[in-house]
């Protein structure tokens, strides 16, 4: 195509509120602009990119034996009620009343829509295992949207769901999908990690992972081993443990208080006491389904909230305001479990130790020398805890490495959680109702134009891999006056298209380093210049991503573009 008639508005700055180097880049490049926080137009550029995407999405789910079709954004509001979940979503679920008034919500998901049409068309084992899939725009009114289409409220999404006779189906059909997402991402040009992750809201009674694209400005943090193939998220990660030999209590020296005036911190106490952060067990106060529990945890390590969830098999869990730890017995800043009227549960990690430094539930004082069971009563200890920097892995004991990712897939075993709740059945051989077992599985296909953009860019210029890139070959003429340019030019540009190459040529009358600069934003892997020696038959040939250039002769450019582009 021809640049000079294109819209591609590129920027020499960035809008003001883009924060992310990605959201930066593709409002430059003329991929993106924003309508609305969290809402944007893709120009012909971007939408180049995720056309390519969504076809590379689509091929694969194809190969894996997944049927493509479209369901509609306007789900009624009574499949929400019918699946429970009408109330269990507050504000980020856009809701919407038609002209009759009847109360609809734009679709973030689509569970409740394809279970409702499974149920009411598919009743016999012998269509199963089927696997659904669409591409389509879900609604999520996101409180905080940022970083351009990495948190948008209106973004593209695969999303598949698949509907089994009994687990081993499901099982089969989830690493049909797993293997599926691997080709995905990395004809993508993605550098990502599939790593075990918590199913989250969406429940579900299987194993769940997460695809990663490695990127610092990525939310969730990754935990992998740097010797085996463990991977979690962070939030499911655990860390190698050994439980310390049983202690003989009787031999333990009795409690000991001391005066630590004004030092409520763990690094206070460090600092006053010279006793290093693990030494101390910090006591932390939280609500879980409203009741106050006192969770106990090494002073150099996190709480794991979803960890403490499982733990204390509650619904929520939340840090008590100050005034809750209060009232519920605490001196803040000096919190701990000798005299606490409140159930009390530590990390393992914490347990591990003979013997404890805590808070002594009175001002500027703490305890040491403190014995779970002899001088408290312990109610339950477990993994309550993040894994840290120097764990090591829990299946070979080798050292983790934590990397911060942009979540951009996810694959879920749902179970019968929808199908029951909906009544999704099916006659098995001995004609027998039978519910079915489900999975399902997503693509943040908007995001995946963020995530590469992240990882394949620096200040001011990114490199699309040619998979994906808006075209393959970027064709400079330096000159829009020059007669020799302007022959060469349009001869590469037409022999580049026979041979199969998308080609964008630029045409414009405009001096060489708007060209250029235009050039390194739009991120096109392959840069062909012609210029000065374009009466010699010269051109310069540039593969942008090893940022070398040569000067050819036109059959040679020919020949090297297709063999780039081609493979
Ligand atoms: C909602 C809103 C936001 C949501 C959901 C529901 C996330 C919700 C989880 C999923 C699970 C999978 C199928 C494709 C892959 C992901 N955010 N989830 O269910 F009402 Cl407002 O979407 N769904």
């Amino acid at each position: 195509m021809r640049q000079d008639k294109l819209l591609i508005p590129t920027l020499r700055e960035a809008p003001g509120d883009a924060e992310a180097n990605s959201h930066k880049l593709l409002v430059r490049g003329g991929y993106i602009r924003q309508l609305a926080a969290g809402v944007y137009t893709y120009l012909p550029l971007g939408w180049r990119v995720l056309k390519k995407a969504s076809d590379i999405v689509r091929e694969e789910m194809n190969r894996a034996g997944a049927q493509e079709l479209l369901m509609p954004a306007m789900q009624p509001a009574e499949l929400w009620q019918e699946s429970g979940r009408y109330h269990v979503y507050g504000p980020e679920l856009i809701r919407l009343k038609d002209r009759h008034d009847r109360e609809f919500a734009l679709g973030p998901t689509h569970e409740e829509v394809i279970t409702t049409l499974v149920r009411n068309d598919v009743t016999s084992y012998r269509k199963l295992p089927m696997n659904l899939y669409q591409i389509q725009t879900k609604y999520r009114d996101e409180r905080r949207p940022r970083f351009g289409l990495l948190r948008g409220r209106e973004f593209l999404m695969k999303d598949a769901y698949s509907f089994d006779t009994d687990w081993e189906s499901l099982d089969k059909v989830y690493r049909e999908m797993y293997a599926a997402y691997e080709r995905i991402f990395t004809r993508c040009g993605l550098d990502f990690r599939a790593v075990e992750a918590d199913s989250g809201s969406i429940g579900g009674e299987g194993e769940t992972h997460e695809f990663m694209a490695l990127a610092e400005i990525g939310e969730d943090t990754i935990v992998s081993c740097t010797a085996c193939d463990y991977a979690a998220n962070l939030e499911k990660a655990e860390a190698g443990f050994a439980e310390a030999p049983p202690r003989n209590v009787d031999q333990l020296a009795g409690i000991e208080k001391i005066y630590t005036p004004g030092t409520s911190s763990i690094s206070q106490l460090v600092e006053s006491l010279g006793i290093p952060a693990d030494q101390f067990v910090k006591t932390m106060i939280y609500i879980a389904d409203g009741k106050p529990v006192a969770v106990l945890i090494r002073g150099d390590h996190e709480v794991n909230e979803l960890k403490l969830m499982a733990l204390l098999e509650a619904e929520e869990v939340r840090l008590a305001e100050n005034e809750e730890a209060v009232a519920a017995g605490v001196v803040v800043g000096f919190a701990g479990p000798v005299g606490l009227d409140l159930p009390v549960v530590a990390d393992r990690d914490a347990a591990n130790l003979a013997a404890w430094i805590v808070g002594a539930n009175e001002r500027d004082y703490h305890l040491k020398q403190v014995v779970p069971g002899r001088d408290f009563k312990l109610e339950k200890i477990g993994d309550l805890r993040n894994a840290a920097e120097g764990d090591v892995c829990p299946h070979c004991g080798q050292p983790l490495q934590f990397h911060r990712g942009i979540e951009v897939g996810h694959v879920f075993k749902l179970g019968t959680k929808y199908s029951e709740a909906l009544g999704a059945t099916y006659l098995d051989q001995a004609g027998k109702t039978q519910t079915m077992i489900m999975g399902c599985y997503g693509i943040g296909i908007s995001r995946i134009l963020s995530a590469v953009t992240e990882q394949r860019s620096d200040g001011s210029s990114m490199v699309w891999p040619v998979g994906i890139a808006p075209f393959h070959v970027h064709l400079i003429q330096i000159s829009a006056k020059d007669e020799a340019q302007r022959k060469l030019a349009e001869e590469l540009y037409a022999q580049l298209q026979a041979a199969g190459i998308e080609v964008l040529l630029d045409d414009r009358d405009e001096r060489a380093g708007v060209k250029f600069k235009d050039a390194d934003l739009m991120g096109i892997p392959l840069r062909i210049t012609v210029g000065k020696q374009a009466a010699e038959g010269l051109v310069e040939f540039k593969n942008r991503a090893e940022d070398v250039s040569e000067v050819y002769s036109a059959e040679k450019v020919l020949a090297e573009a297709v063999s780039f582009v081609k493979g």
